[in-house]
């Protein structure tokens, strides 16, 4: 086995070390999660509301110890740790509120019907990344196990305590024995072996694009089912109509939040030319008031990117654009980044077409509602945007043609736990939240009667 250190992004500290799992803990799992299902589909929807009920409790009333795991293990200040946990246990809520309501249809046929059911497929594998470990985790068990499902859940190496904590929290709130399984691995090795295990139905995945592919690649073997929720690369359009303060204001929440790790980053802003300067001067006003540091500083915005291998991704867009403004960082040995706003980006860079997922904006301008539109689409992702225009119709319009899973009208909203999230493109299958996500971890069967 190979020791892993996890670390403390703030200060390249230790706070634990792992064997990463080999395959055959992998197998294990598998094998524990198989055992349990027969069990966990069998109970009444009653039955397996109630456990997931009494799970959210638990974790509600372990929030404060989740945020502060959180917070250490990924950096984030302590107060969107909070939110985090708190998410958390509102996620498993409305699964287990769901898990009654995920009902088939009666359909009259000739002289008989059909009807339809809903089954879960079995084990599930659960791969998740590190920015927001414990709340991606959610999103998945809730509707995997709402539906039936036992899990085996892979988290992200970098960031495994608050998922660890989680499977804990599942068995201390009653959710039986090799239900909720986790395995603390890499991705060559453990996360592999879960999309190659021919007992596992089905992933559901958040990463990467190029981990999503090499994924759907192997899952077609044995065509296990998947959901991939991948890169962004998503726009802010901010036309000359638009209440600007409002916009300009909200670009460190959109751009800057998580340290910029975030899927639904706008990390491209596309402003109207003829405000394309005036624009840029509010947001480098806007982005002075980002305060980096560590999670329990007054004011703190954002921390430090997740590891160093990460900081030297971001840092490889370096070079590109102009620099029109890059905040302060502490001294100090943490994977710090400054937040940047970058101007006259060359269409065709890397700056402006790929995900960076770093504290890093780049300001784009555009000439008419049709050159935002090019623009906005010219990307292979489609996750999430917002649009900022006073002219509803426009609006309308520009919400109906960019193509992408969400899009909000002068906000930057993004994820809602009862609306569905995913991408259009190459940012993923499938829908993560809301009543759609119960599909994808179900088979339906159609029985006729006659
Ligand atoms: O992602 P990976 P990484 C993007 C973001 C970031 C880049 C790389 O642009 O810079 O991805 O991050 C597991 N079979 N996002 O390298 O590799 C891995 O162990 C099975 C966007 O960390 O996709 C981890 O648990 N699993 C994103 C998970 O996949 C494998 C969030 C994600 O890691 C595997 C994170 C394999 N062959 C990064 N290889 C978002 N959509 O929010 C790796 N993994």
């Amino acid at each position: 086995m190979t020791t892993h250190a996890v670390l403390d992004p703030c200060n390249a500290e230790t706070i634990a070390t792992f064997e990463l799992a080999p395959a055959d803990e992998v197998d294990a799992a598998v094998a524990r999660a198989k055992t349990a299902f027969p069990g966990w589909a069998a109970i009444s929807t009653q039955d397996r509301a109630r456990a997931l009920r009494r799970f959210a409790d638990t974790v509600a009333a372990h929030s404060e110890e989740l945020a502060v795991m959180e917070a250490r293990n990924v950096g984030k200040p302590i107060d969107g740790a909070r939110w985090e946990a708190n998410a958390v246990a509102d996620v498993i809520h409305y699964y287990a509120g769901a898990v009654d309501k995920h009902t088939g249809t009666t359909l009259p046929w000739a002289s008989g019907l059909a009807i339809t059911l809903h089954e879960p497929l079995g084990v599930v594998g659960l791969i998740t990344p590190w920015n927001f470990p414990m709340m991606i985790a959610a999103w998945k068990l809730g509707p995997a196990l709402a539906a039936g499902n036992t899990v085996v859940l892979k988290p992200s190496e970098i960031t495994p305590l608050t998922t660890l904590r989680l499977a804990e929290l599942a068995l201390e709130s009653g959710i039986p024995e090799g239900v909720v399984n986790v395995v603390v691995g890499d991705g060559a090795v453990a996360g592999q072996r879960l999309v190659d295990h021919p007992d596992v139905a089905k992933i559901g995945f958040t990463g990467s694009t190029a981990t999503g592919k090499r994924i759907m690649k192997s899952a077609a073997e044995t065509l296990t089912r998947v959901t991939l929720e991948l890169g962004g690369k998503s726009a802010n359009v901010v036309f000359a109509d638009a209440d600007l303060d409002a916009a300009a204001t909200g670009v460190p929440g959109s751009a800057f939040d998580n340290a910029g790790q975030d899927c639904c980053a706008r990390s491209r802003i596309l402003v109207e030319r003829s405000v394309h300067d005036r624009f840029v001067e509010m947001v480098i006003e806007a982005s002075r008031g980002v305060k980096v540091g560590t999670p329990y500083e007054a004011d703190v915005f954002m921390g430090p990117l997740v590891s160093a291998a990460h900081r030297a991704k971001v840092a490889s867009f370096e070079g590109e654009g102009d620099v029109a403004f890059r905040g302060e960082v502490p001294d100090g040995p943490g994977f710090w980044y400054p937040p940047t706003v970058i101007t006259g980006v060359d269409e065709t860079s890397r700056i402006a077409n790929d995900e960076i997922f770093g504290p890093v904006v780049a300001v784009i301008p555009f000439d008419d509602e049709a050159d935002a539109v090019r623009l906005a689409n010219n990307t292979i992702y489609g996750l999430s945007g917002s649009i900022w225009t006073r002219d509803a119709s426009r609006a309308m319009r520009m919400a109906r043609a960019v193509q992408s899973g969400a899009m909000s009208v002068n906000s930057n909203s993004s994820v809602r736990y009862a609306t569905p999230f995913g991408g259009y493109k190459q940012s993923g299958i499938g829908r993560d939240l809301s009543m759609h996500a119960l599909g994808h971890y179900s088979e339906t069967k159609t029985v006729y009667f006659g």
